[in-house]
């Protein structure tokens, strides 16, 4: 589309599926103030927090991903589609959280050391809180030492710890060997995910479960901590 049909450009005008592509397009184009109005007027129009997340946003992401690994995006444009994200995911977060609920137990999750990436942790975290649970958000970039302390201070059920590169995934089992050392291995759920983990990954490494997505962590939380508690999941 020509800039100055993109400047005319009445998102109120464009019906559901139009919508969704153009926040896509907006998200891939780093336009984060029209990214949060495209997300809102989905919001006005019924549409739930989870499919805004789901459809318009991971689903923009992904196309994001699709062309920095192919070489047609660079960093600097990756860097403000993900601040668009971002801008869209700050809107749908206190929709997804639940308030008042009895929380379900107490996650600590961060993004492993070396690695900077925040989108899809930022969204476990959101999902989970969103479920019930407790959430305790280290950021990014967080070393073994960091994490112990966190578990020492919150007394989590769960620890998460999300990786996206493959240099940086190695890293969790760090912080489960020192977890071991520690003696403290048993006293929480390990639950790992990002891209290039997989489920053998997980168990190489001694975690409890690689997590597919922020859905499936919610899912795998909610198990583990009913198996604890010695009751059917669901119950
Ligand atoms: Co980066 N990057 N990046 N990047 N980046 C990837 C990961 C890459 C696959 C792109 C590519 O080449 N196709 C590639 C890694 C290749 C590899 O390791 N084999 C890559 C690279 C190479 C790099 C740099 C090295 C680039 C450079 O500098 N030359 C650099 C590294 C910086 C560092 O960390 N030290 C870098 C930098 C960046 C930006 C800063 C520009 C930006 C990050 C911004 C930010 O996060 N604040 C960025 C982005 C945005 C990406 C891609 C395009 C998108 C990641 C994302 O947000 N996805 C990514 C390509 C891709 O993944 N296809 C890429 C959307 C998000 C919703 O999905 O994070 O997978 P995801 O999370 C999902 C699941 O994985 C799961 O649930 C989430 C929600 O459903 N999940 C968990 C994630 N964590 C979990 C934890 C859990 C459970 C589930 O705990 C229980």
């Amino acid at each position: 589309m020509a800039a100055d049909e993109e400047d005319d450009l009445d998102l109120r005008e464009l019906d559901d599926q139009e919508l969704t592509e153009q926040i896509q397009d907006d998200l891939y184009d780093g336009l984060k103030d029209e990214v949060a109005e495209g997300v809102n007027i989905l919001l006005e129009r019924g549409w739930t927090p989870y499919d805004v997340l789901t459809k318009a946003l991971v689903a923009g992401m992904k196309v994001v991903g699709d062309d920095f690994r192919d070489g047609i995006l660079f960093v600097p444009e990756v860097l403000l589609a993900a601040n668009a994200m971002k801008e869209g995911m700050a809107i749908l977060r206190p929709l997804l959280v639940e308030t008042g609920a009895p929380k379900l137990g107490k996650m600590v999750i961060a993004t492993v050391k070396g690695d900077i990436h925040d989108i899809g942790k930022n969204l476990v975290a959101m999902m989970m809180e969103g479920a019930g649970f407790e959430v305790v958000n280290l950021g990014i970039n967080t070393d073994a030492e960091e994490f112990l302390k966190a578990i020492d201070e919150h007394k989590p059920d769960i620890l998460g710890m999300s990786a996206l590169l493959t240099t940086t995934m190695p890293y969790m089992k760090t912080v489960i060997d020192e977890l071991k050392k520690q003696g403290k291995r048993d006293d929480v759920i390990v639950l790992v995910g990002g891209a290039p983990l997989n489920e053998d990954f997980a168990a190489a490494i001694g975690a409890d479960a690689y997590c597919k997505d922020a859905a499936v962590a919610v899912d795998t939380a909610r198990e583990f901590i009913a198996r604890r508690h010695n009751q059917p999941a669901g119950a």
